[in-house]
């Protein structure tokens, strides 16, 4: 790889910095060929739970130097930089190569408007996976080499993503970068992946994210400063010259955001009882790192509560997704006779969720429904009801039918966090969902795994707080069985074949355009009437952009759906996603299992998309 990269030469000087003494540049060095990672003593994989205790939590200002110089480090455009659906994901081998970062980092300085960076303050934190220290020190050196003011940073580099939302809008940051590849695994053979929030703690939209991929194409400099390595383990503030690095603690923002949104008094009314069993899954991801605090030490739930509790830079070699597939240890747990009430699990950087009550799974489309519909009585935050609804595409229409009784307005935008944030800032939106475990709410601007968990605990709890010791109570199924009685049964199920041969998953998709470019309304398919189908363009209603080809769908005049997309998340190959619906009002018919419901449908999509003459692929790798 050496050819991508050119020699080191001017020094470049700010006006505002002064010459400083040179300061070594672990884990990364400044060299003629670019900047060099030093990760070989990382063999080992490290726990990465930050201990606060060390520290106080104000912390000491520790003067360095009184200046710092910047370096302009030569460099040349490497191919592939292109964010999907959630940031830039690769192997962590492909990040780890020289200037691999350092030059997307740079390339993302070069896209913003001055007043953006130039002195302001970022945030910077992560889901703790294995390349987050290192990383952490790449960007702080180039942020500081580009005239940042102020980097907050979590201790040890942890911050959930719904936590680096949250910090970003309290502290009245500009922005900050979120170090994670959360749901893929991490590990030495694993992903990494970079995000890039605004000033709201929105996820920066595809005008921004175009402009740092076309800039990655045509970079030819980095400016890093050169100061040493920032001490991650001790919370305080660090100066250089004009330049400050406060490290904070990961929880405290987010945990009173939380109890300004809940009441916790009530939550702790549940929690606290001896026949209310509550069982968290951290996976060994990020959330770890909130649950103690949160559950156990907040909110009264016994510690022996926390699975998976320790966040490890491997996830504990465990793939950090809570689905029915890979949070399994919670599943049997929640399966058994006597297994606890309540259930969630989260994913690498604990912006997902998966909610189970004993022998129960809650679809993540029936989840934003029903928290929608309980929204108002059980939650402080949204006392005056909900501003408005939202949910992607190939999302369930379940949260559709709670729009309507409520007569509230309802959105459905493309897969990806991203699109929600504009109509949250203009005060259209208050609760949002994706069929792929993520719900949130505009309190900050991602989805956030530990928040729905609060949201449905504080369902529960006010469902159950006048019942009497022995009583039985209201559990997770009542709800939700309630909820289907009220509304209908959305029956809802994912297929995803994942690390499909790009050429024909792509194939696939070009083939399916075809069709939907020459379909008809009133066609027959199978026992199914179409109604129409297209590729999911999408017009944002607050700033006018548009993004198209999100989702080829066909749509049957029953209102059952079929979708095909192609993951943007993924770092190896394509993933096909299939996603099936079909709307039951009949009660007698809701305890059908949802395979069994949508077999007729699972088998068209099959056979409409040709997916095992395409992909050679006989069987999904996951089915939600
Ligand atoms: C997937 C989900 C999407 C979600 C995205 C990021 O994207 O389908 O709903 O917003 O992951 O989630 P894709 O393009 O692979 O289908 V997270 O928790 O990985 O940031
Ligand atoms: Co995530």
């Amino acid at each position: 790889m050496t050819s991508t990269y050119a020699r080191l030469d001017t020094v470049f000087l700010f006006s505002r910095f002064s010459v400083a003494k040179y300061s070594p540049l672990w884990p990364c060095s400044l060299s003629s060929s670019g900047i060099h990672l030093r990760t070989k003593s990382n063999s080992r994989l490290r726990s990465v739970t930050a201990s606060s205790s060390s520290s106080s939590p104000s912390g000491p200002i520790v003067a360095g130097s009184e200046s710092i110089e910047i370096k302009s480090l030569p460099t040349k455009p490497i191919e592939g930089q292109k964010t999907g659906t959630s940031g830039l994901r690769k192997k962590v081998k492909v990040f780890m190569q020289d200037n691999y970062l350092a030059n997307w980092i740079q390339a993302l300085f070069n896209s913003l408007p001055l007043e953006d960076y130039k002195d302001a303050t970022l945030v910077l934190g992560g889901d703790g996976r294995y390349f987050n220290k290192e990383a952490s020190q790449i960007i702080i050196k180039i942020a500081a080499g580009n005239g940042v003011g102020k980097i907050l940073v979590g201790q040890e580099g942890i911050l959930s993503t719904p936590a680096v939302s949250a910090v970003i809008r309290k502290r009245k940051a500009n922005g900050g970068f979120i170090m994670s590849a959360s749901h893929n695994p991490g590990g030495p053979e694993y992903d990494w992946g970079i995000k890039f929030n605004y000033s709201s703690g929105q996820p920066a939209p595809e005008s921004i994210t175009d402009k740092i991929y076309g800039n990655t194409l045509s970079i030819s400099e980095i400016k890093v400063a050169e100061i040493p390595d920032i001490n991650l383990s001790h919370v305080g503030v660090t100066k250089y010259g004009n330049f400050s690095v406060e490290v904070i603690d990961p929880v405290s923002d987010y945990l009173e955001l939380m109890e300004d949104v809940f009441d916790f008094d009530l939550i702790r009314g549940l929690l606290s009882r001896s026949d209310f069993g509550f069982m968290f899954d951290a996976m060994h991801a990020v959330t770890g790192a909130y649950a103690k605090p949160i559950f156990v030490d907040n909110l009264g739930a016994k510690p022996d509560s926390i699975s998976n509790g320790v966040p490890l830079e491997d996830f504990g070699h465990g793939h950090p997704d809570p689905n029915l597939t890979y949070a399994k240890d919670l599943v049997d747990v929640m399966y058994r006779d006597d297994g606890p009430d309540f259930g969630a699990a989260s994913d690498g950087d604990g912006d997902r969720n998966m909610v189970l009550g004993n022998k129960f799974f809650v679809t993540p489309s029936d989840s934003v429904a029903i928290i929608a519909a309980n929204a108002q009585e059980a939650i402080p935050y949204f006392r005056a009801g909900p501003k408005g609804l939202a949910r992607s595409m190939p999302t369930s229409g379940a949260l559709d039918r709670v729009a309507e009784k409520l007569k509230l307005p309802f959105f459905e935008v493309p897969t990806g966090w991203k699109f929600f944030g504009n109509l949250m800032d203009a005060g259209k939106l208050s609760i949002c969902g994706e069929e792929s475990f993520g719900t949130g709410s505009d309190h900050i601007r991602e989805k956030d795994g530990i928040w729905a968990v609060l949201a449905w605990l504080s369902i529960l709890a006010h469902r159950n707080k006048d019942k009497k010791p022995g009583e039985k109570l209201v559990s997770v199924a009542d709800v939700v069985k309630e909820y289907w009685a009220a509304y209908g049964r959305n029956f809802f199920s994912r297929y995803d074949y994942e690390e499909c041969e790009s050429e024909g998953a792509n194939k696939m998709i070009e083939y399916l355009r075809d069709i939907v470019s020459k379909s008809k309304g009133g066609e027959s398919y199978g026992n199914y009437v179409l109604q129409f189908a297209d590729d999911f363009s999408y017009t944002d209603p607050v700033d006018g952009s548009v993004a198209s080809k999100q989702g080829v769908r066909f749509v049957f005049t029953d209102g059952s759906r079929i979708i095909f997309r192609l993951s943007g998340t993924g770092s190896a190959g394509a993933t096909v996603r299939i996603y099936i619906e079909q709307f039951e009002p009949a009660v007698s018919k809701h305890d059908v299992d949802a395979q069994i419901a949508l077999k007729p449908l699972i088998d068209l999509a099959l056979s409409v998309s040709k997916l095992k003459e395409f992909t050679g692929r006989e069987k999904p790798t996951v089915i939600t």
